[in-house]
């Protein structure tokens, strides 16, 4: 597997800049991008990164998205002066025009690009790309909301040609809906677009009745567009987070991509003026932590919206730091959901019920482990009384994942999938709930789970306790050991113990 993390960065995207006043677009500053790289270089990630040089978006991959009039019309704004561009930009929502934002949006473009070939030649495993102006509001033939050419979808139809993709995940964790994406996807089943995005009903811009949560595609495409509608500002670390255990990872493991393209923004952090969410730069870690688990780690992330200045470049480089492989640092705080989010969440469940297999089983074990899953959506109870085991360890390793090890092999048809709906909908919110400093892990000699679900399950807890994990594992004597890639973890393997024997070892250890 490729290794390394690319950064893309290039100072030439500062110079598209707002000329005149306008109180709605003037959030759009050069500053976002420099003052990101500034902390990347404070926190000494840059040298870390292998840096990938950005160029010029050819027409040609322009055109794979937008049409020839855009192309045209963007072309033209290079020899205008103040007032025609001041015109042109008014024929869009919320856009601006300077003469050097042409070349700008190609380089975004070109930029983009080079982080996909970078990660699917395999000279990197991940990366990021620092890009202005933003993508995901652009449309086929509009500019709209900061945006010109719409970066990953370009990257996204750029990867299915060139390298014969057949499926790619798209994740717009900006808190705007990315409706550009959206319009370009809606009817292609080989890209799965998910945004959340403050929504207030259809109140907050743009304002759209296709943002909500039953717009999931059209024709070929029904399914493969999921929207998550935040109703309320104040989202928290534990929303995102629900969102992440209830809707995008199963159903993103389910998709299987081949790639993961992130757009970035980070409008959805705390200190916002435009998200108005409270979700610390450390959420972006998880989130990014949680996306590296799929498509062998292909990840590229490309940054769209965030106009808070510290609270964008801290969440850059929580984002920068974890793609380079760096712990994830512990979240603290409030675990449970708000009621709004629980409702938003189970609203897209419901909408998407159709067309995963993972919610159409959902009853199955949702029923065998009924009590507990009541647990999920009201975390902050349950953590509570989990906080009353005089341990610093959450129990993990022996109750609940035997417990539903054991649950899983009274389905008939229970197959890995199944074992990693259950994985994010209930094990990973309990054990976030409780906040580990340490996580400890038991595997049974009789387990159906491979190696690889093995390997998933514990890179999945390394978000937990700063990577701190115990494992023990319990094999047949004679069998070959098992050989784990975990960093920062401590393993220890027996062979031979009947496993109530094992459990109770390992209790009066612990307790
Ligand atoms: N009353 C990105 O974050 N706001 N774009 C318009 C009109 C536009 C955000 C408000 C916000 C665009 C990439
Ligand atoms: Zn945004």
């Amino acid at each position: 597997m490729a290794s390394g993390t690319a950064l893309i960065y290039d100072e030439e995207m500062t110079t598209h800049k707002l000329l005149w006043s306008d109180p709605i677009c003037d959030i759009e500053v050069p500053e976002r991008l420099s003052s990101s790289y500034e902390q990347l270089k404070c926190y000494h990630l840059v040298e870390r990164c292998v840096q990938v040089p950005a160029r010029e978006g050819s027409e040609e991959e322009i055109l794979l998205v937008h049409s020839s009039e855009h192309l045209e019309v963007a072309k033209s704004t290079q020899t205008m002066n103040e007032e025609e561009l001041k015109r042109v930009s008014g024929n869009y929502d919320a856009f601006f025009f300077h003469p050097n934002t042409y070349c700008c949006a190609r380089l975004a473009v070109g930029a983009t690009l080079q982080l996909v070939d970078a990660v699917m030649l395999g000279k990197v495993c991940n990366g990021m790309a620092l890009v202005r102006p933003p993508g995901h509001h652009s449309q086929k033939n509009a500019a709209n909301g900061f945006c010109l050419f719409n970066n990953v979808a370009i990257a996204a139809e750029y990867a299915k040609r060139k390298y014969s993709l057949q499926r790619i995940l798209i994740v717009d964790w900006d808190v705007h809906h990315g409706q550009g994406t959206q319009y370009i996807f809606e009817e292609d089943p080989s890209v799965l677009y998910f945004s959340w995005h403050r929504y207030e009903h259809q109140e907050f811009w743009p304002s759209l009745k296709e943002s909500d949560y039953d717009a999931v595609g059209l024709g070929r495409g029904k399914g493969f567009n999921v929207n998550l509608p935040w109703n309320k500002v104040g989202m928290e670390n534990s929303d995102y987070l629900a969102a992440f255990f209830h809707v995008l990872l199963p159903m993103a493991f389910e998709f299987d991509p081949e790639l993961v393209i992130v757009s970035s923004g980070y409008d959805s952090g705390i200190g916002d003026p435009e998200g108005q969410m409270n979700a610390t730069p450390e959420v972006f870690a998880h989130l990014t932590h949680f996306l590296m688990q799929l498509a062998n780690g292909r990840l590229c992330v490309i940054l769209e919206g965030g106009y808070h200045l510290k609270s964008l470049s801290e969440s850059v480089c929580m984002t920068v730091k974890t793609l380079l492989g760096d712990p994830v640092p512990q979240i603290t705080g409030e675990m449970a959901p708000c009621l709004s989010a629980v409702e938003s969440i189970q609203n897209v469940r419901a909408a998407h019920k159709p067309y995963w297999k993972w919610l159409m089983y959902e009853g199955n074990y949702y029923s065998i482990s009924s009590s507990k899953c009541n647990w999920q959506m009201d975390s902050c109870r349950h953590s509570k009384l989990l906080r009353l085991i005089p341990c610093f360890v959450l129990y993990l390793g022996i109750w609940s994942f035997t417990f539903v090890l054991n649950s899983f092999s009274l389905l008939k048809d229970a197959e890995g999938n199944d074992f990693f709906a259950a994985v994010l909908g209930f094990i990973l919110p309990i054990a976030y709930s409780y906040q580990p400093d340490l996580t400890v892990i038991a595997v049974g000699p009789n387990r159906s789970l491979g190696i690889s679900g093995i390997s998933l399950l514990f890179a999945l807890l390394q978000g937990l306790a700063e990577s701190r994990i115990f494992a023990v594992i319990e094999v047949r004597s004679g069998a070959k050991p098992i050989q784990l890639k975990i960093r920062y973890s401590l393993s220890c393997q027996l062979s031979g113990f009947r496993h109530t024997l094992f459990c109770s070892l390992l209790k009066c250890h612990l307790l």
